[in-house]
């Protein structure tokens, strides 16, 4: 059964692919596509303002997923970076990474960047009245941000929750002024690598009021973000010299020089291991970016908010808290998107 699913998840991927590649090459000027991508109807509407939480070395979506948020500031409304850290060693590689990717994208000078956590939550919610308690400074931003304004903060979070919980902790009147949007979980399956580096941050904000958007990862299942793939032939032929170029060239995390966010790109494609014929890797936190710029490109539905126990989900039909999921991911629309982002970067 397992197999089976993998097996059809990996035929529509193949199939939503070769679609993408036939339009590519045929252009896209029928009325399916003109259904589909409905993105480029948004700019009359006011930016969205929006704060990004990222464990940005953690792999290599993180960075197209920024980079497709500093390329769509008519749409966005980029209030700063903040980053965490969901592996070993430390969270300094993430802030390096997060560097790097607002260098090659020309927005170093004007985007803030806040270094956050490393640990959980539950580690560090009894420092949080000290003065400089680890991740204060990605915190605080957090709370500033979020009360700045009478318009909603979008608090898009596509790694671990800990600097949002600890946020919340801090300051619970943001919850009336932010909304968040977490790339995370497998929900209504276990695990998921976000969900596991702190399900105590996730749990937190289940059971606040701080409105809580789930963005559905579920390894292996054509429902979640994992069926946004990319393959790496797509990022090698499409990518390189894409984005604004920079002067002053940036060292990558593999080492090169690179001008470009396309360019380094194509690196961080050709440096990471990834599995399928043709191989391919999904872009789950690009997908999260997707969303809130067109939320047709997915479904979403409220259900009473579930906590979790031990790795298990444990459903709360009473609960009066409601959260969205969101499921069921236009890929055609969403990768198009990222694409004409990357031929046509919008920087003001
Ligand atoms: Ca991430």
């Amino acid at each position: 059964m397992k197999f089976y699913i993998r097996y059809e998840a990996m035929q529509w991927g193949i199939l939503f692919l070769g679609l993408f590649i036939f339009s590519s090459t045929m252009g896209c000027s029928s009325d399916q596509y003109n259904r589909q991508a409905t993105g480029h109807n948004l700019q009359v509407q006011s930016p969205k303002r929006i704060l990004f939480d990222s464990d940005t070395n953690n792999e290599i979506d993180d960075q197209h997923a920024l980079a497709c948020l500093l390329f769509n500031q008519d749409i966005f409304d980029i209030e700063g970076i903040t980053v965490n850290s969901t592996k070993e060693p430390s969270v300094d590689l993430d802030y390096a990474e997060a560097e790097r990717i607002l260098k090659l994208s020309k927005s170093y000078s004007e985007i803030p960047l806040h270094k956050g956590a490393d640990g959980t939550f539950n580690e560090i919610r009894g420092q949080i009245d000290q003065p400089g308690f680890e991740g204060s400074e990605a915190v605080n931003f957090i709370i500033e941000q979020s009360m700045a304004a009478e318009e909603e903060l979008i608090l898009l979070a596509v790694g671990k929750l800990t600097n949002i919980a600890l946020a919340l902790e801090k300051e619970p009147a943001i919850a009336s002024k932010a909304r968040l949007v977490w790339l995370g979980s497998n929900y209504p399956e276990p695990g998921e690598h976000n969900q596991n580096a702190d399900t105590t941050a996730m749990n937190y904000l289940l059971n606040s009021d701080l409105p809580f958007d789930m963005v559905t990862v579920r390894y292996g299942k054509p429902s979640g973000t994992d069926a946004v793939k990319v393959t790496k032939a797509q990022i090698l032929q499409r990518m390189p010299g894409k984005g604004p170029h920079i002067s002053e060239p940036v060292e990558g995390r593999h080492g090169g020089l690179f001008n470009n966010f396309g360019d380094y790109s194509v690196n961080l494609f050709e440096n990471y291991q990834m599995d399928g014929d043709p191989p391919s890797r999904p872009l789950f936190d690009m997908a999260a970016v997707a969303i809130v710029k067109n939320p047709e490109w997915a479904e979403s539905k409220q259900i009473p908010g579930p906590v979790y126990i031990e790795g298990e989900w444990v459903e709360r039909p009473e609960n009066q808290r409601m959260i969205t999921i969101w499921e069921n991911f236009h890929i055609y629309s969403i990768m198009h998107d990222f694409f004409q982002t990357m031929e046509n970067p919008q920087m003001e």
